[in-house]
């Protein structure tokens, strides 16, 4: 019997208006039972050629578009993708394999971002400041870069996307999408709303593109001259690639990379609030967020009831099929992943740790070609080589820690700065993590877990996660360039500084 989500996924792509180039290049498939969804045909490099002069001529069209009249267009798109939230929703679980709630979540954030977006379109704000030169102004003005080249990752198949894309398209500029691989379906249906809110407002013809491609062609788009900026979510491999490349051609580059985050537990934590946030945050997605709490740095004193509570929460845990809604924790993405997942624990059993829960492939019976696994617990002596790695899979490592400076310092001595929390009840402590001398991570919150952050913040992080920012508050500059204008309305020519000449 073929496993509904087939129809499913031909449903969704249907009433989302999108039609897959049928071929055999490239395969959409399914982490729910590892089969092929359908076959794909490449975009071919010619076919790039042409999209990159298409998205140019758009934007010469588009920057001369009122960005407020720009906005129209992201507030046509946020309404369809309200109404197709199921339809996109279905293939997330398809493709990336999460349970519905998750799925429709991140649907959820693409309406939020175009909210934020139109208002956006309003408010591209420059400041004035004094000229020291009498009958002189000047204030800054920003204007759009002109292409931007979007790459995404599988784990969030369509929100990162819609965070480059709502922003960027208010800002003035166009876009070509380089998805990931393992989810082109989640991509077309998302880029066919796009084009039917394009017609609907009358938007130019070459705003938005989307490859069906490997990373050959992304490379090719990576080098392209005429991509002002590239946004790529991804691994730090990813991103070590990504930006030198750019940057060696002087374009801008803004990375979204990996995350190795952690949460301190205090004593004087609420400890069933804890709980929660941490089994949320370290669980969710199967561990498949650049969010996921990977690493628990639990006080002493309460490390041993707070742990074992953890242990016992980790048991009732409903791993299986998302699609069914009856599960809590779907699949891993593909067999790689499961790899890396037993060779982490296996590194971490090597170096001294103890395996407290979990570890096993389950359901290899039902689904021979998909990989769910039981979410792990590993208690470790140190923070290891292991722990300061970023495994794409649900392995959480818990340490103790005496002193809140311990603490931190430990929490810190990793690569990657992606996403940090700390659960305390007392004000000093919470202060203190998120002082200059506390994370080091561009999110570091209290009280609540590392992942599910708002798209209203700036997402993003340091160190090894590429220190760009996407999605809220003033991320919308990195879409566009900055001006400085200074206007002369007298009848003299000061020079600035007191330079006399002629
Ligand atoms: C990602 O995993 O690439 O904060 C993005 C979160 C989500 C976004 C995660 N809002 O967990």
């Amino acid at each position: 019997m073929t496993h509904p989500i087939h129809d499913q996924v031909r449903a969704a792509l249907e009433a989302c208006g999108a039609t897959a180039p049928e071929g055999t290049d490239l395969h959409a498939r399914t982490p729910i039972t590892g089969e092929q969804l359908m076959g794909l045909r490449a975009t071919t490099a010619e076919e790039l050629e042409g999209v990159l002069v298409s998205a140019e001529q758009a934007f010469t069209a588009w920057r001369d578009t009122p960005a407020p009249v720009r906005g129209a267009l992201v507030k046509r798109w946020g309404e369809l993708l309200a109404e197709h939230k199921d339809d996109l929703a279905v293939l997330v679980t398809a493709e990336a394999g999460k349970i519905p709630s998750e799925a429709a979540g991140e649907v959820q954030e693409m309406i939020d971002i175009c909210e934020l977006a139109v208002g956006l379109s309003r408010q591209l704000f420059g400041r004035t400041m004094p000229s020291e030169r009498p009958g002189h102004r000047m204030m800054e003005t920003w204007h759009p870069l002109g292409v931007v080249g979007v790459i995404t990752a599988f784990n969030f198949p369509v929100a990162p996307y819609a965070w480059n894309t709502a922003v960027a398209l208010v800002c003035g500029n166009s876009i070509v999408w380089k998805p990931s691989e393992a989810t082109l379906l989640c991509a077309l249906a998302t880029d066919a709303l796009l084009a039917r809110a394009a017609r609907d407002v009358g938007a130019p013809e070459g705003l938005h593109h989307v490859l069906v491609a490997d990373r050959t062609l992304g490379e090719k788009l990576v080098d392209d001259t005429r991509v002002a900026l590239v946004s790529a979510t991804g691994s730090t491999r990813m991103g070590a690639e990504v930006g030198p490349r750019v940057a060696a051609r002087f374009g801008r580059s803004l990375l979204e990379l990996g995350g190795n985050n952690a949460a301190i537990v205090a004593p004087s934590a609420d400890l069933d609030l804890a709980l929660r946030g941490v089994a949320f945050a370290a669980v969710g997605t199967a561990g498949q967020r650049c969010t996921t709490m990977r690493r628990l740095i639990i006080h002493e004193d309460v490390a041993e009831e707070f742990v074992e509570r953890l242990v016992q929460a980790y048991g009732t845990l409903t791993i299986g099929d998302p699609s069914t809604g009856e599960s809590l924790v779907g699949p891993l993405v593909h067999e790689g992943a499961h790899t890396a997942y037993a060779e982490a624990l296996e590194a971490a059993r090597a170096q001294g740790g103890e395996l407290l829960c979990g570890g096993e492939r389950v359901l290899a019976d039902e689904f021979p070609d998909a990989y769910y696994v039981q979410p792990a617990i590993v208690r470790m002596p140190e923070q290891t080589e292991i722990v300061r790695t970023e495994t794409f899979a649900p392995i959480l490592y818990v340490m103790t820690y005496r002193e809140l400076d311990e603490a931190i310092a430990l929490h810190n001595d990793v690569p990657q700065g992606l996403s940090s929390a700390i659960f305390t009840t007392d004000v000093r402590e919470a202060e203190r993590f998120v002082s200059d001398a506390g994370s080091d991570c561009g999110i570091a919150n209290v009280n609540i877990g590392t992942s599910g952050a708002e798209i209203g913040g700036a997402f993003g992080g340091e160190k090894h996660t590429g220190g760009g920012r996407e999605s809220g508050s003033d991320a919308w500059r990195a879409y566009m360039r900055r001006a400085t204008n200074t206007v002369n309305y007298s009848d003299e020519l000061p020079l600035a500084q007191g330079v006399e000449f002629l």
